[in-house]
Order: C-alpha cells, then structure tokens, then sequence
C-alpha cells in the first residue's frame, strides 16, 4: 500500500490527532491547512520529521502540486461552528461545500483514487430514531448540517461518475486532546476539563438528563487509518454506540480529574435536541473494530494528556487503541 496521505485540516483538533497516528505507523504526511482554527502548536511536536510536510492554504487554492505523489486524502478542513454557519451560511458554505468539491476535483485531475471525508451527526437533525442508523431521515438544523450532508452525496456523485472511492464518517460528539474550549460553543467536555482544572462551576444547560455519543478522538484517528488500510468503503456512523447524560458527565469529569467543582443547571439552550447516540454496527462489522473507549477511560486519558507531557501519553494512548 503506497504510505503518501494527505490531511487537510490537519493542525486542527481532530486533524493533528490522526497525523499523529498517520506518523506513528510509518506514513508520509502532507498536512493542508490554513490555521483559520487550527493551530501550528498542535503539530509543533511533529514540524521536525522528515515524514510530515506542511502546507499553509485555504482547501479552496489547492493545486495539483499539493497532490503529486499523494494516494488517498483526509478530507477534515472545515468550519465546524454550528452556531456560526447560521450566522453565516455564505461562509460556511464557502468552506464546507465548495471547499470540498474543489478538494474532489483537484483529486480527480490528480488521478486520486480515494478521499476520507469526515461528515457529522448534524446531517440527521432531531431524529426520532436514537439510536440512529446510517439510513435514518436527514432533516439537518443548521447550514453545518445541510453542508456537511450535501459534501457527502458529493462524495457519492464523483464515485458514480469517476470511480472515486470513498468513506464517509458522520462523526459523533467527539472529544480529547487539544479540543480549543476558548469558544462559547466549544465542546462540552472540553469545557467541563477546563473549568474541573480550576475548580470552578460545571454549567449544565437544562435538565441534565439530556444525552450525548461521546467518542473518543483518538478512536477516531484510528479508525479512519484502519478504514483506509482495510480499504473499506462506504459511509459510517463514528460513535461508541453509548448514551451519556449531561448530569453523568459532569459528575465523572469531578471524579477523574479530583475537582472540588460543583454543578450548576442553567436555562436549556435553545433548540437543542435532548438525545443523540449512533448506532455503530456498520462500522464494527467492516472494521472489525469501533471506537468503544468508555467515558471514563476516555476522561481519563484526556487528565493525563492535560496534566503531563502530551506526546509521551498520547503515543501510550494511540498504542492503546491500534493494538486492540
Ligand atoms: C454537536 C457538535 C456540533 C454538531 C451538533 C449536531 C460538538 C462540539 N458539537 O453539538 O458540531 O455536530 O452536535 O447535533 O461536538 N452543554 C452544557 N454546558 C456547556 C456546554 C454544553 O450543558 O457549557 C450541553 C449542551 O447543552 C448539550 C451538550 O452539552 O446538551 C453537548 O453540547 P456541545 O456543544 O458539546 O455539542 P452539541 O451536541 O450541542
């Protein structure tokens, strides 16, 4: 199998974790990304190999040089605000749209035969059906959404007419290592971390009984590495398949990280669904293996990322996982 990938997005949360991995096992890396919300600190770690090599560009200017010698492409650059693609649709459909359909024709000039995009649990909007399959109603809520979905019918059209291959991941709420809760509408768990760490309030929105698929982000990277290394196709939901109440999570964030934190209720946040879990068995069954670290391993190990060297826990925590 040719070891030339290509991460767009790849100094970003999600992005840099899988490069990490991608690194691990060998690859030749090129990242691509415009550190519009990534950050060259999430790769600084890496800048020094002789495998990674970093381009600093918008995935709308990517050119045919960007793709020589590349065999698959990590499609992850996006704008991954919910809030902000209702306040400017224009935008993110800009990145997360055209973004992508230029990233599949400069793949198609390229002669790429396939690109891994990472879609979201957005695409299906307040589904009655939790768990929630793959073939489950898409009513996305935000312009995110209908992005990300329309991206992925994109994905499928340029398979039908080109030949392109292709695996799409509706990522779950996903948290870990390097997740910026310096935003308003940053994830909840990277949030909890950061105010557990300081010994402040745990805000919960609601009444806590609301319920999320928290998957781990390095089960992630490892499985969108496996997904290409079994050349698996097709599109997945990404999630452990387990529901965690807000009022659960809270409570095992002050447990793992020792806090002396209490936990407020606050007024639920507009229209915001109450359940949300995956179904995960398309996954399992073609991988052979799903993201399945429990909450607490997982918050556990994200303590341990925050409170000690990153790079030396993060590569224990990769082991962890592609040794299953
Ligand atoms: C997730 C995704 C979003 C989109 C959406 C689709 C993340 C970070 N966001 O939004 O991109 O795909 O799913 O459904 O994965 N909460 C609190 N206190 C806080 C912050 C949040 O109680 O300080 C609650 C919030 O009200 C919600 C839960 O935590 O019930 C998760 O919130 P979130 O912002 O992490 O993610 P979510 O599911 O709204």
């Amino acid at each position: 199998m040719n070891r030339t990938v290509l991460v767009t997005g790849g100094a970003g949360f999600i992005g840099s974790n899988l490069v990490d991995v991608l690194l691990e096992r060998g690859y030749q890396v090129s990242i691509l990304d415009d550190l519009s919300t990534g950050s060259t600190r999430n790769i600084s770690h890496n800048l020094g190999n002789p495998r990674l090599s970093f381009i600093e560009k918008d995935i709308n200017d990517i050119s045919p040089v960007d793709l020589q010698g590349v065999d698959a492409v990590f499609h992850l650059a996006a704008r991954v605000n919910v809030v902000d693609s209702i306040a400017d649709p224009m935008e993110d459909a800009r990145v997360n749209y055209n973004g992508t359909l230029n990233v599949l024709e400069r793949c198609r000039e390229a002669g790429i035969k396939k690109v891994l995009f990472t879609s979201s649990a957005a695409v299906y909007g307040d589904v009655e059906e939790v768990p929630t399959t793959e073939d489950a109603s898409k009513e996305p809520l935000s312009p995110y959404g209908n992005h990300k979905y329309a991206s992925g019918n994109l994905l499928r059209l340029y398979n039908q007419i080109h030949g392109m291959k292709n695996v799409i991941f509706r990522l779950f709420n996903v948290y870990g290592p390097r997740q910026d809760p310096s935003n308003p509408y940053s994830g909840v768990i990277s949030k909890f971390m950061e105010w557990a760490s300081k010994d402040q309030e745990l805000t919960i929105f609601g009444d806590g009984g609301q319920t999320r698929d928290f998957v781990y982000v390095k089960d992630v990277a490892a499985s969108l590495i496996m997904a290409y290394e079994k050349d698996i196709e097709g599109t997945f939901n990404v999630g452990t398949g387990s529901e965690t109440s807000l009022d659960h999570l809270a409570n095992t964030v002050i447990d793992v990280t020792g806090s002396k934190s209490s936990i407020v209720h606050r007024e639920k946040r507009a229209g915001e669904i109450y359940r949300s879990c995956c179904l995960n068995k398309k996954l399992k069954s073609s991988l052979g293996w799903a993201p399945d670290t429990s909450i607490k391993e997982g918050l556990s190990k994200y303590h341990l990322t925050l409170t000690f060297n990153y790079t030396r826990v993060s590569k224990l925590g990769y082991r962890d996982t592609l040794d299953k």
